[in-house]
């Protein structure tokens, strides 16, 4: 089931609620657009503390001053995933590897276990829920906008044979039309822009196509890169 609702889509994958009433989308929407606000403020917050961690304040990334009526310019995504309990997991994947195309990604898993983290050199890593504590995932455009200090996280779900398991994503994102690229105060002589500048919109287009290796496209070729670009 697909239902739109302003800017927020529920994504339900797939729909076990075969006795579903439509009269329930009108508090199930209510409930979303209440969910949706709070996330918007605790990742303004976020942002504002990573980019802090980097030594950067709004003032560097000029996107996070947008006057909040810009609308359709901020895109807010929220995906709701539905795991259904599976007689044999090791034959089923629940959500296929891949990085999150947005800054960040905060992730409400419920208290059932499913996610892992691709970590270097290890292999999957089991991400338990922690009762009443969110995920927050790195995403493509915070490895592009960091230069490389965030790192993108690779994950998955898996699937279990005793559990339904429902998360929650909300995907942190700018705005479409603004080219994503690190501050200047990232850049020098030793630490070159990692990737060309993109914007979230042209990056969607590149990841819809090439999935994984979308990062791998944009990347520079560091020998030759200008350290100064606009
Ligand atoms: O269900 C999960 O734990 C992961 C969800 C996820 O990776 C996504 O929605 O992109």
């Amino acid at each position: 089931m697909l239902l739109t609702i302003d800017y927020q889509i529920l994504v339900m994958l797939p729909c076990v609620y075969d006795h579903f009433d439509p009269e329930d989308a009108y508090s199930c929407s209510n409930v979303m657009e209440e969910y949706q606000k709070k996330m918007k403020g605790l990742c303004g917050k976020l942002i504002r503390l990573l980019l802090g961690s980097l030594g950067l304040d709004q003032e560097d990334v000029k996107w996070l001053n947008r006057p909040k009526k810009s609308g359709r310019n901020f895109p807010q995504v929220l995906q709701l995933n539905s795991y259904p309990v599976c007689p044999d997991p090791s034959r089923a994947m629940g959500l296929a590897p891949h990085t999150d195309s947005s800054i960040f990604t905060v992730l409400n898993q419920s208290n059932i276990s499913g996610l892992q983290v691709f970590k270097d050199g290890i292999g999957w890593v089991p991400v338990h829920p922690v009762p009443g504590a969110l995920v927050v995932n790195v995403g493509d455009l915070l490895h592009i906008l960091s230069n490389g200090r965030f790192k993108t996280a690779v994950h998955r779900a898996v699937v279990n044979e005793l559990y339904h398991r429902i998360s929650i994503a909300y995907f942190y994102s700018p705005p479409y039309d603004v080219k994503i690229s690190p501050p200047m105060k990232l850049i020098d002589q030793d630490h070159p822009p990692l990737y060309r500048p993109v914007t979230w919109k042209e990056y969607l287009g590149i990841k819809g196509t090439h999935f994984n290796r979308a990062l791998d496209l944009i990347r520079n070729d560091t020998d030759q890169a200008p350290y100064m670009h606009e």
